[in-house]
């Protein structure tokens, strides 16, 4: 939607930026450090592309105080951070004090910045030693899980009041352990749902767990949700194609948290399309899990990137699809795919060819607004929405310049996607920009840059991208300005 008068923000809306810990931190194996699943799965031969890890990224470990003033400089009032489970507990074994340090020491200096520290627990990092004994596919995983989140609480419980506990849980599931495209790399459907289901279970716990210990934290889950739409709502094959994909990614974790079950039409796909996964989720979910997974939260975390538009017959004209970058053969990570087709709309795409839909972002909110969260008391966060382009370096005068249009302009159309939201009557409590930094793109290692801050990955310089520089204005104004497009 295009702006023709300035639009403010409710005065209580939090502007943040996002990161998390492996895609930013380098310092890999210093203070005590060990390997994490995404530590080995970087060395795997044609995982990642270029064979990038996260040994140094944009060395955040040594240059955090420099990153904070930077998010001062932006006038950031919240960053959204991930601790990283191998620093707290290495190899998913006894606390290292040293590695609670480092987030003791960020902490304060975000406090110091008076920038909302908002943490999340679980940004896919899980210790290696964890994964060698079944990873998430495993139920003890759930219980590592929730004494490693009570130790972070012991360490930073008096200075954090916002906590996530899981980035994405479908993406640990589905491209970690169904597609294999990200760490650990299995292939399985059986993994997939056994995964899901821990991840949930040790969302649940912690949330239980630090319920009782506080109960004045703010405590919550971010989940990347969707809208798929079908490409002709009139015919029935279509239709399902957009059920199928709005159950695996959304309804799977949405209906357990908010309801206390499992969706039946996924279940009952699931038990046609693989029957032994079926048996063993459901001998997975023990007497109590949903209730557990249930526990209220106060947040929902919703990460919104792009829609998708489905069908239920071959496309004419296929879109690229974006998921596997590399030469590593990917699977599907929709336990139910078969006869499920991607079609093109015409929409403009981002570097990781994914589509450009602010509207969706609206479509959205309302929809989980209505259907999940105002029934249960739950506010929203948009605590991720954000665009990879090719940005170009040019010198100026001043220094380096990035002069980044089109992030520019999905910023600004994705914030005022959120104030239609608004507008609507969703409680949408504030939005954070992903990522505060280019930063390590899991399999696509340095090679996408969603940062509105530059990395140079040569000298570790950081420069605002002009993207960045319209972000702090809006912050500034606490308005969406129709003026500031012209203003640079
Ligand atoms: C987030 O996940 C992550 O939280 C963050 O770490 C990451 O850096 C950021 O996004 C950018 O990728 O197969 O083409 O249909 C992204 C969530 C969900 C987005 C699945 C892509 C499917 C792509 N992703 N979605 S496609």
């Amino acid at each position: 939607m295009s702006v023709s008068e300035t639009r403010p923000f409710p005065t209580d809306f939090l502007f943040g930026a996002a990161t998390a810990a492996y895609q930013i931190e380098g310092a890999a194996f210093e203070d005590g450090r060990t390997a994490s699943i995404w530590d080995a799965f970087a060395r795997v031969p044609g995982a990642v592309i270029n064979a990038d890890n996260g040994d140094v990224a944009c060395d955040h470990y040594h240059r955090y105080r420099d990153d904070v003033a930077l998010m001062q400089r932006l006038g950031l009032q919240t960053y959204r951070f991930s601790t990283s489970w191998s620093r707290v507990r290495p190899d998913g074994g006894a606390v290292n004090p040293a590695g609670l340090d480092f987030y003791k020491r960020l902490v304060d200096e975000l406090r110091e910045a008076d920038i909302i520290p908002w943490l999340t627990l679980y940004h896919w990092d899980m210790p290696q030693a964890l994964e060698e004994k079944g990873g998430w596919t495993s139920r003890e995983t759930a219980d590592r899980f929730a004494e490693y989140a009570l130790s972070v609480h012991d360490a930073l419980g008096d200075r954090v009041d916002i906590w996530t506990t899981l980035n994405e849980p479908w993406c640990s599931s589905f491209l970690g352990y169904t597609a294999g495209v990200h760490a650990p790399g299995r292939q399985s459907v059986t993994d997939g749902v056994l995964a899901a289901h821990h991840l949930l279970l040790g969302h649940g716990t912690v949330v239980r767990e630090l319920r009782a210990r506080d109960a004045e934290l703010e405590l919550g889950i971010t989940l990347n949700l969707t809208v798929a739409e079908p490409v002709d709502p009139a015919d029935p094959a279509d239709v399902d194609a957009a059920r199928r994909i709005d159950g695996q990614f959304n309804r799977w974790f949405l209906d357990p948290i908010f309801r206390g079950e499992y969706p039946g039409d996924i279940l009952g796909d699931l038990v046609t399309v693989d029957a032994a996964a079926r048996a063993a989720l459901d001998a997975a979910i023990l007497p109590g899990d949903l209730e557990t997974i249930a526990t209220p939260i106060d947040s929902l975390g919703v990460n919104y990137y792009h829609g998708e538009f489905v069908g239920g017959h071959e496309a004419p004209n296929p879109p690229r699809p974006g998921e596997a970058p590399t030469d590593r053969e990917g699977r599907s990570p929709f336990p139910s795919h078969e006869g499920i087709f991607w079609h093109e709309r015409g929409l403009p795409r981002t570097s990781m060819n994914w589509e450009v839909q602010p509207e969706g972002l609206t479509i959205l909110l309302e929809r989980v607004w209505e259907e999940y969260a105002r029934p249960a008391g739950t506010t929203l966060y948009v605590t991720e929405n954000g665009a990879a382009y090719d940005d170009v370096v040019t010198m100026s005068e001043s220094g380096p310049r990035v002069h980044d249009e089109e992030r520019r302009e999905f910023v600004r159309m994705h914030l005022g996607a959120v104030l239609d939201a608004i507008a609507a009557g969703v409680d949408v409590r504030g939005y954070f920009y992903w990522s505060l930094l280019d930063n390590y793109e899991w399999a696509w290692g340095y090679e996408k840059r969603f940062g509105i801050v530059r990395v140079d990955y040569d000298t570790q310089e950081r420069t605002v991208k002009d993207s960045g520089l319209e972000y702090g204005r809006i912050i500034a104004a606490r308005a969406l300005d129709p003026e500031s497009a012209a203003r640079r």
